[in-house]
């Protein structure tokens, strides 16, 4: 197959095209992805096997149209993917993860090229701390940022191109990753790398919310999965059981690094933070057979933790610039 895989160099694509190129060979992949401050091309150092890069947007219709044209099926992760950053600048939100979503599509109406939409578990909005209460593919759509509206508004036009225009489309939201290549603004990697800095790693809030942690190479099985296997037209969650508070994940991180419990700091909240978000994965398990293989979250945090440790010379060139940007958020 060839494969056209957007954003695939950012954290959860450029691990996408290792594990592509690593156990199907066969495919040929093409990485479109914008190189925005999320994006680094040495992420796909070492890829083996059929590949290429072209640097540009999901936005640029005519290059858009001319890579889908000769693609077999579209794995679209390109997006802005944090949170935090929607507070600095929201339309560039929408640009992207929603508009850049309709391009794609409006080319894979015209060329007939299937469609595998990588979404978030965030457009279904928040659940109560307490009660067990999980997201399923018929929960309803209830984004509360613009990064969770934005990808919202990709996943209904996702749905209304497969039924507007036959586009052969398939969904997945996913819940937290972890694991290497992920960028130094998010939750994980931020504590990890201001720990190896000596600095204490900063709680929002009171640290009580929940995110369901999965390891990046499960959720991309799953991807891998629903792009070979999936029903056409059909939405599935993926989710490996990772519940855990914001709190527990940093008490694992501070445990797992040798120090003391008390090594952090609380800072101001995200203002509108999500309680709790948590995946019931059954359809995807069912209907594919897919399970995870990082079942147990201290295994795949230690490793984290040791590609960072091993690691420094990726990061270091983001980590300032990004607690500057944290600095003027108050968080
Ligand atoms: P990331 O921010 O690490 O990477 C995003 C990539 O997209 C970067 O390489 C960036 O250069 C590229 N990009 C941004 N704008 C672009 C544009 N206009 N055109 C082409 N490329 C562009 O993000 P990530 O964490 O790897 O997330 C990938 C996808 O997975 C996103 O769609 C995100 O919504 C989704 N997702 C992420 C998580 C998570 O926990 N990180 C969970 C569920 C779903
Ligand atoms: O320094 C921090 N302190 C802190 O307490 C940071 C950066 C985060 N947090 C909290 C906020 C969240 O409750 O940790 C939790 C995780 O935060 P993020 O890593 O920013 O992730 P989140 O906002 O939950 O969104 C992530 O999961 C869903 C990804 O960034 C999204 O792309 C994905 O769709």
């Amino acid at each position: 197959m060839r494969l056209l895989v957007t954003g695939g160099a950012g954290f959860i694509g450029a691990n996408f095209v290792h594990l592509v190129l690593r156990e199907h060979p066969e495919h040929e992949v093409t990485v479109l992805d914008a190189l925005t401050y999320a994006g680094r091309r040495e992420n796909l150092e070492g890829v083996a096997g059929s590949f290429r890069f072209v640097e540009g947007s999901v936005c640029d219709g005519g290059l858009v149209d001319d890579l889908v044209g000769a693609t077999d099926a579209v794995v679209h992760f390109a997006a802005e993917s944090h949170n935090d950053n929607s507070f600095l600048h929201p339309v560039s939100f929408v640009e992207t993860n929603t508009l850049g979503t309709a391009v794609l599509l409006d080319a894979a109406r015209r060329h007939g090229t299937r469609f595998h939409h990588v979404s978030t578990d965030e457009v279904y909005g928040e659940l109560p701390l307490e009660g067990g209460e999980r997201f399923r593919p018929d929960t309803p759509l209830a984004p509360t940022s613009f990064y969770s509206a934005s990808k919202a508004g990709a996943d209904l036009l996702v749905r209304a191109a497969a039924r507007q225009f036959g586009v052969a489309t398939t969904l997945s939201n996913c819940s937290n990753n972890y694991g290497p290549y992920q960028h130094v603004e998010k939750f994980i990697p931020r504590q990890i790398t201001n720990i190896l800095d000596g600095k204490r790693p900063k709680l929002y809030g009171d640290g009580r919310n929940v995110r369901d942690w999965i390891h990046v190479e499960d959720h991309n099985r799953a991807v891998l999965a629903v792009l070979e296997q999936g029903r056409v037209g059909e939405t599935y969650l993926i989710g490996a059981n990772g519940e855990r508070s914001n709190r527990e994940v940093l008490a694992a991180i501070l445990e797992v690094m040798g120090k003391e419990p008390d090594f952090f700091e609380h800072v101001a909240d995200r203002p509108g933070h999500d309680l709790r978000y948590a995946i019931d994965a059954t359809k995807i398990r069912d209907e594919l057979g897919w399970t995870p293989r990082y079942e147990d979250f201290r295994t795949g945090l230690a490793a984290t933790v040791a590609w960072y440790e091993a690691n420094e010379a990726w990061w270091r060139p983001e980590k300032r610039e990004t607690e500057a940007r944290y600095q003027t958020l108050g968080r």
